[in-house]
């Protein structure tokens, strides 16, 4: 390589130490080859830089325009790749090419949170978004739905008002990724339609321990179209392979002091090492007929429809298997649009997925820059696609010949005469007006069907276990207690809540310290519906440690056998063994050998995990007494419900860390690692006051 004259004649050598190795040239983005990517052009050693360097101008110039506007909600997210596989035959309900049984259709997946910007943590309390591009032969298709199966609203004309609700508030900018503050609770409590939303919102479902643990929903009602034309009604939902798991507020809360990134580490390096995470796509078919005898309306997105009354069919299987080799460029640029349909699949009237269809389209222009966002890789057709529309910024394609309008007739010219439309394979709108009230007048109403915004959140809430109600009702406590200067939210918002459910609302105004405000006046007075199972999380729980981890606590005279046989018993059951130690460097064990830790004890708290192991010596454990970090290993796992096999000699520290014997706190054995796979909830009210 040339020598580095200007740095030569200021300092007399090189200026960085170089890697090794051949790579290919550096370039400027015009091609021209860069002897020096350390100095800029200087007239003289010292003196001033010139404006000549174009090297310099071209690297400072991309540089200053890396960032592009951030989404305006979903800000935050991960992304990836994956397939999905038809599994059943459905081909008497949708046409779609995606549906054919055995059909595979590649993805990417983006999972986000909603109020937090793109640099914020991963654990608020939130909704989490759950969006799926399939680039299928027909075109792309982009279910781009939620975990939660519900929405705030009901009519997107209410969207700009929600996001600026919940997002920071406007003259201090904060909070950051939280709904827990003023403006928020002041609209939600005027807005009695947001109150089946609220009780998801306000359950364990906004504390994912994993996205690969989270169910994800479609919403809305949509429509299958078989090759008939005959058109059904469907929801769409994803159940994880791996089960649903949810953190709790506590370890939710700490997370965010130990990774922020816990999420996205989590489903990184899940796919980096092999272990695909799985849904199973399952869809809800129903008819007009059914439709008109629920005592609500399906088109409004408020509200679910319980799998009691349509049971869930898997048809198909997602899995995520490549991390994206550039977030910038994949995750970041990836644009869903749910007006992304191919044949087969259709809208329904719901009259906030309506507003979707504008939405979506237009914040792209915006957020990427050019109305040819299509053209990116990450968003274009797998499948050839052409019209006539053209040029416009960032045009990347080349159109050869003349046809760029239609009709034409070129073609008998002997000239490329361009694409043509086709009644048979081309889209066509499932015949529109399938209910009362579809089709007439124009009116600025809401139908009198959506009235009813309490009976779900009744059947949602009495739907819960005990543990999960009680987490619930801490959750409106802790939320309105983040209520500052708006003294009439509270109490508004708890007369909502009598008509959810009049012990919740007691619970919530005990916890806040309120008196217990008339009732509010409902729209359409709730009426009980069955409950259902399907709606809790802890119901449906699965006792596994697959896809979980388990951290173990070694000191310097641990024990090498217990530790071996616990990593053995925990890589058995398919979980994760990560091995923690005072020192990164590792502890010297019992027989002599230097085990390496994989996490400094300082910096990888017991919260990052499912379970505990410590495994000490007397020694060992005399020494992580006087330890902060290590006391808090024990408590934080107790107090976050997990379960904690611990050998005789760490005893001392467990007592220090005021855990207490429950089923959840065993020996080394067989039993820890069948606890190891559960959380232990009856211990809570034990460590902590819940509503
Ligand atoms: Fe939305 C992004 C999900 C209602 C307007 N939304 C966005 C993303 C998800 C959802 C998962 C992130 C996509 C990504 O990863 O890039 N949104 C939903 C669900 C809704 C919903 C499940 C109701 C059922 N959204 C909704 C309404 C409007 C929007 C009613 C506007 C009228 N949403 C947007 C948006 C975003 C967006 C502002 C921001 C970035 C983007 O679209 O591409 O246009």
């Amino acid at each position: 390589m040339a020598k580095n004259l200007n740095a030569d004649a200021g300092n007399g050598g090189e200026t960085h130490q170089r890697a090794t190795g051949d790579g290919a040239l550096l370039t400027t983005n015009h091609g021209v080859p860069v002897s020096d990517n350390q100095n800029s052009l200087r007239s003289g050693a010292r003196g001033p830089t010139l404006l000549e360097d174009f090297v310099l101008r071209e690297k400072i110039f991309h540089f200053d325009h890396e960032r592009i506007p951030e989404r305006i909600v979903h800000a935050r997210g991960s992304g990836a790749h994956g397939v999905f596989e038809a599994t059943d035959d459905i081909s008497d309900l949708s046409k779609a090419a995606v549906f054919r049984k055995g059909e595979k259709t590649e993805v990417f997946v983006r999972f986000s949170t909603v109020a937090g910007g793109a640099g914020s943590v991963d654990t608020p309390r939130d909704v989490r978004g759950f969006a799926v591009k399939f680039y299928t032969t027909e075109g792309n298709w982009d279910l781009v739905g939620n975990n939660i199966p519900v929405f705030f609203i009901q009519d997107a004309m209410k969207f700009p008002d929600l996001v600026h609700a919940v997002k920071m508030e406007a003259d201090r900018g904060y909070p950051q990724a939280g709904s827990a503050h003023d403006t928020f609770w002041d609209w939600a409590s005027l807005m009695p339609e947001t109150t089946h939303m609220l009780m998801w919102a306000m359950s364990d479902r906004t504390l994912p321990r994993s996205l690969r643990m989270m169910e994800g929903f479609g919403v809305h009602t949509f429509k299958l179209v078989n090759a008939a034309g005959k058109a059904s009604f469907v929801k769409f939902h994803w159940k994880p392979r791996l089960g649903i798991q949810s953190t709790i507020w506590d370890e939710a809360l700490k997370l965010q002091a130990a990774d922020n990134d816990y999420h996205r580490r989590d489903l990184f390096e899940a796919i980096d090492t092999g272990a695909f995470p799985e849904w199973d796509l399952g869809i809800q078919v129903f008819d007009q007929a059914f439709a008109d005898t629920q005592p609500y309306d399906v088109l409004d997105a408020t509200k679910l429809i319980p799998e009691e009354d349509v049971p869930v069919r898997l048809i198909g299987k997602l899995t995520l298997n490549r991390n994206v080799d550039n977030f910038f460029a994949e995750t970041e640029q990836v644009a869903f649009l749910p007006s992304n349909i191919p044949p087969g699949i259709d809208f329904s009237n719901d009259p906030l997925l309506q507003g979707r269809l504008f939405s979506y389209l237009d914040t792209q222009n915006s957020r990427l820059g050019t109305t040819n966002f299509h053209q990116i890789p990450v968003n274009a057709p797998r499948c050839p696609f052409g019209n006539f529309q053209r040029d416009g910024k960032m045009q990347t394609m080349v159109p050869k010949g003349r046809a760029n309008y239609e009709p034409n007739s070129l073609a008998e010219h002997g000239e490329e005469g361009g694409p043509r439309e086709s009644l048979e394979r081309g889209f066509a709108t499932a015949n529109a007006a399938t209910g009362p009230d579809e089709t007439g007048d124009k009116l600025r109403v809401r139908a009198e069907s959506f009235a009813d915004h309490y009976s779900q959140a009744r059947l949602f809430y009495r739907s819960q276990d005990a543990h999960e109600q009680a987490h619930i009702a801490s959750s409106f406590v802790f939320e309105l207690s983040k209520v500052g200067l708006l003294d009439q939210v509270p109490p508004r918002m708890v007369a909502n809540l009598r008509n959810v459910d009049e012990d919740l609302a007691k619970r919530v105004a005990d916890g806040l310290g309120i008196d217990l405000p008339k009732k509010a006046k409902a729209a359409k007075e709730p009426v009980d519906l069955a409950p259902s199972d399907a709606l809790s999380i802890h119901k449906n729980m699965k006792a596994t440690l697959e896809g979980r981890a388990v951290g173990i606590l070694i000191a310097d005279g641990t024990d090498a056998a217990a530790l071996k046989s616990v990593v053995d018993a925990v890589t058995k059951a398919k979980g994760k063994a990560v091995i923690v130690a005072p020192k990164v460097g590792g502890a010297k064990l019992s027989d002599g050998t230097q085990q390496k830790a994989d996490g400094q004890l300082a910096g990888t708290p017991s919260q990052l995990f499912d379970a505990v192991a410590i495994i000490l010596s007397d020694a060992g454990c005399k020494a992580l007494l006087k330890e902060g970090a290590a006391v808090e290993f024990a408590m934080n796992a107790f107090g976050h419900l997990k379960a904690i096999g611990a050998s005789e000699a760490a005893k001392p520290l467990l007592d220090k860390a005021g855990v207490e014997p429950d089923d959840g706190v065993t020996g080394l054995g067989k039993d820890f690692a069948t606890a190891a796979a559960r959380r232990f909830y009856d211990r809570e009210p034990g460590v902590r006051t819940l509503a």
